[in-house]
């Protein structure tokens, strides 16, 4: 893919870049993206129906057994070059900050670490009633397991639909991009609020906006440029023809 050479001289020039990732980024890593159908016991539901306080009250044991399955799944699964790719930016610019919804800590194991998990993240547990980190808990029958501290019900650490977001996470994003000389939209259908907000706080400043999607979103009449394909292969070729030539 050839790029415009205003977008590479740009980032060349780039004192500070922020990034926003989706699932999408981590589709070709084999982890499924909100849009894609659940499968198994949860065919039945949408991921904002499961994704929530209630859904948990609910059936906590349901809930848990989804996490847990996709905990496992995503034990399995590794970064791919788009992963690797943003890792690379990182180290070619004075300031850099990766905010993301995912919650599968593929970034940090591709090496990015500014990073901003906006969601939370999966391999992390917490107690439903203290709202407390749980990182070791006693193995019982009971489904989900108990907080060794209160007796109340674990949890993921996951930012729920309903819920607020981590303390800060929201306010630092969004003061990032504001401060950016470059923001980019990756592999994220820009539907889920307040994190969907986040690319218009550069559109109000005029600044250079990059989305990577293999279809349009709501952002795709705002942006700059919208390199249309696998986040996969484009951020590595984006990275080569900006850095490495
Ligand atoms: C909040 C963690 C304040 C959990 C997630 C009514 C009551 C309460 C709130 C609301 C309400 N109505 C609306 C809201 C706000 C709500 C919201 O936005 N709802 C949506 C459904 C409209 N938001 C919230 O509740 C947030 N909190 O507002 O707090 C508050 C509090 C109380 C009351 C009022 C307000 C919290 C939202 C966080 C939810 N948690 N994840 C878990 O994962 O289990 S959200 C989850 O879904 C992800 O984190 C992500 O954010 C979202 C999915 O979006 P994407 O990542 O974009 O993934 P998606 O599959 O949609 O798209 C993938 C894209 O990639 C596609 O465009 C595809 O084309 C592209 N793609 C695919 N492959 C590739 C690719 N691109 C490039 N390369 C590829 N290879």
């Amino acid at each position: 893919m050839s790029f415009p050479e205003e977008v590479i001289r740009k980032l060349q020039s780039a004192e500070r870049i922020v990034v926003l990732t989706g699932a999408g980024i981590s589709a070709e890593s084999g982890v499924p993206t909100f849009r894609d159908a659940q499968s198994g016991l949860w065919a039945n539901y949408k991921p904002e129906e499961l994704a929530t306080p209630q859904a948990f009250r609910r059936n906590p044991k349901m809930v848990w057994e989804w996490y847990m399955m996709r905990r496992e799944m995503i034990k399995k699964v590794k970064p791919n070059p788009g992963h690797f790719a943003l890792a690379a930016i990182e180290k070619k610019v004075p300031r850099f900050l990766l905010v993301t919804q995912n919650i599968d800590n593929l970034h940090h194991l591709a090496g990015s670490k500014n990073v901003i998990e906006i969601h939370g993240n999966i391999q992390r547990t917490k107690c439903f009633d203290e709202d407390i980190v749980v990182d070791k808990w006693e193995l019982t029958k009971d489904v989900p397991p108990l907080c060794p501290r209160c007796g109340g019900m674990l949890r993921p650490d996951v930012v729920w639909f309903g819920e607020m977001l981590p303390p800060g996470a929201f306010e630092r994003s969004a003061e990032a991009v504001r401060n950016s000389d470059v923001f980019f939209s990756i592999g994220t259908s820009s539907l889920v609020y307040p994190a969907a907000s986040l690319p218009y706080e550069a559109f109000s400043k005029g600044i250079l906006s990059i989305e990577i999607n293999v279809e349009e979103t709501p952002l795709t009449a705002h942006v700059d440029h919208h390199f249309r394909g696998l986040a996969g292969e484009i951020l590595p070729q984006l990275v080569s023809a900006t850095w490495l030539t």
